[in-house]
């Protein structure tokens, strides 16, 4: 299987990045993991997604915040499919990281999830990966229908809840 890469500017995006390779391990997706920044390390952030496809990755994730340029950055120099994920800093909600991730220019596209995704991100990237792999395609209709009853067990147990 290919491998996901995942790119974060700071580790202070740690904590976002961590719901994404939990969501990638249960699936048992191959990853790796690497801070490049667009504005502090410009030069590795570019090796890495030029080489990337021929690394053997089949979808990169790249999390940002404030001006979040990184997986737009990423997304110019590869043709891979790349997830943005706006982090949330300590002003503007992650509403900065949102806008500058997500409002690409024609012609290169990032996939930008919901601010601070990154459960969405990993099973975007998997979905992405499924499309050739029907075992992965299998995991992840597992894990809507667990997902689905467990909204059903809550929705079983409400009415007690507030008698
Ligand atoms: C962005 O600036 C990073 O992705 C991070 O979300 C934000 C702050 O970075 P630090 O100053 O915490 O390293 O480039």
């Amino acid at each position: 299987m290919k491998k996901v890469g995942i790119i974060m500017g700071s580790d202070s995006d740690l904590p976002i990045i961590q719901k994404t390779v939990t969501t990638l391990k249960t699936l048992d997706i191959p990853f790796e993991v690497h801070v490049y920044s667009a504005h502090r390390t410009p030069a590795e952030a570019r090796d890495f997604s030029i080489s990337a496809r021929e690394n053997g990755f089949g979808v990169l994730i790249a999390a940002a915040g404030m001006a979040a340029h990184l997986a737009g950055a990423i997304a110019a120099n590869t043709t891979l499919p790349v997830i943005g994920i706006p982090c949330q800093s300590a002003t503007m909600e992650g509403l900065d990281a949102l806008l500058s991730t997500v409002q690409m220019p024609t012609g290169i596209p990032v996939a930008t999830v919901a601010v601070n995704g990154g459960a969405n991100a990993a099973l975007l990237a998997a979905q992405i990966l499924a499309v050739e792999d029907a075992a992965l395609a299998k995991k992840l209709d597992d894990k809507r229908k667990s997902d689905a009853a467990a909204v059903l067990e809550k929705d079983a147990g409400i009415l007690n809840k507030l008698n």
